[in-house]
């Protein structure tokens, strides 16, 4: 018998700011417009606690609990939660092809390039879970194929774990850089990926926790199509009927990032799902 270490909350907090610090950001926000947005998220939090004669106790419950996300290295984790949703949606005003969806925290860079017709590494216990044939294409905004497209994809295994952020992975498994063929076409055979649960362990799962809340996401594939000269697209695909798919979590479902695969004969599901992408 094989017993797996259950990845916690300190395991993958950690583990996804370990990651986010290594990324370089910046924003050029005018000191303005940062002092507009500042005032109005001050006074949002202000209004909240009038509103609801927040006490002494819970102010300083609060101010504990922040310190514990910070330590705990939950930032990603709590903000790709139940912030990143709505930043997303701001950037979805703008754009009229595929639809998008949060990052979330666990996206590594660089993944094994992998051609059209590919297979995503996995486990031999991966092997297990239903396989998913994943075909389509990557188009314009008018439909052409656009040759040389790229697919980052990655996912959960059938447990519901991210490889590095889960000590028990192979490196790279189930995550891929897939180059389309010349017409933008791809069929990629990977596994049903399992709902991902949010570690109850840490102040993340204390939040959801405390207030009678479920820490569930629905099972779903993480991707960002891109192609040169072409706003690349950040998304996830989710599976029809599946739990939780009308009650993320995250709230980063939209109806039209469902997938409804069949099963063949072959024993495998399988999806079309074509990409359109905008103009950068
Ligand atoms: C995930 O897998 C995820 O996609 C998000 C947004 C947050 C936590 C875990
Ligand atoms: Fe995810």
């Amino acid at each position: 018998m094989t017993t797996i270490e259950s990845p916690t909350a300190a395991g993958s907090g950690t583990a996804a700011t370990d990651k986010f610090k290594r990324e370089r950001v910046s924003a050029d926000t005018s000191p303005e417009r940062l002092a507009a947005i500042a005032k109005d998220a001050l006074g949002a939090l202000h209004k909240v606690i009038l509103d609801h004669g927040v006490t002494y106790p819970e102010y300083r419950v609060f101010k504990q609990w922040l310190i514990d996300v910070g330590e705990g290295g939950e930032w990603p984790l709590f903000l790709d939660v139940f912030i990143e949703h709505a930043v997303e949606e701001v950037l979805a005003r703008s754009r009229k092809g595929t639809k998008g969806s949060i990052e979330g925290p666990y996206y590594v860079p660089n993944a094994p390039k992998l051609p059209s017709v590919c297979t995503l590494p996995m486990r031999e216990e991966d092997k297990k879970a239903t396989p998913l044939v994943f075909t389509g294409q990557v188009t314009d905004l008018d439909g052409n194929g656009i040759g040389g497209a790229i697919i980052e994809l990655w996912h959960a295994d059938e447990e519901g774990y991210y490889s590095q952020f889960a000590p028990h992975l192979p490196k790279w498994n189930l995550r891929g850089t897939i180059v389309t063929d010349d017409e933008g076409r791809y069929e990629i055979t990977t596994i049903q990926p399992a709902p991902y649960q949010i570690p109850t362990d840490g102040p993340t799962g204390q939040f959801i926790e405390a207030q009678n809340g479920h820490p569930w996401r629905p099972a779903h594939l993480h991707l960002i199509v891109s192609a040169p000269g072409k706003e690349s697209v950040t998304t996830q695909l989710y599976f029809k009927g599946g739990d939780w798919v009308a009650n993320d979590v995250a709230s980063a479902v939209k109806p039209e990032l469902i997938l409804d695969p069949q099963p063949g004969d072959d024993g495998k599901n399988h999806v079309t799902y074509n990409f359109a992408l905008d103009p950068a």
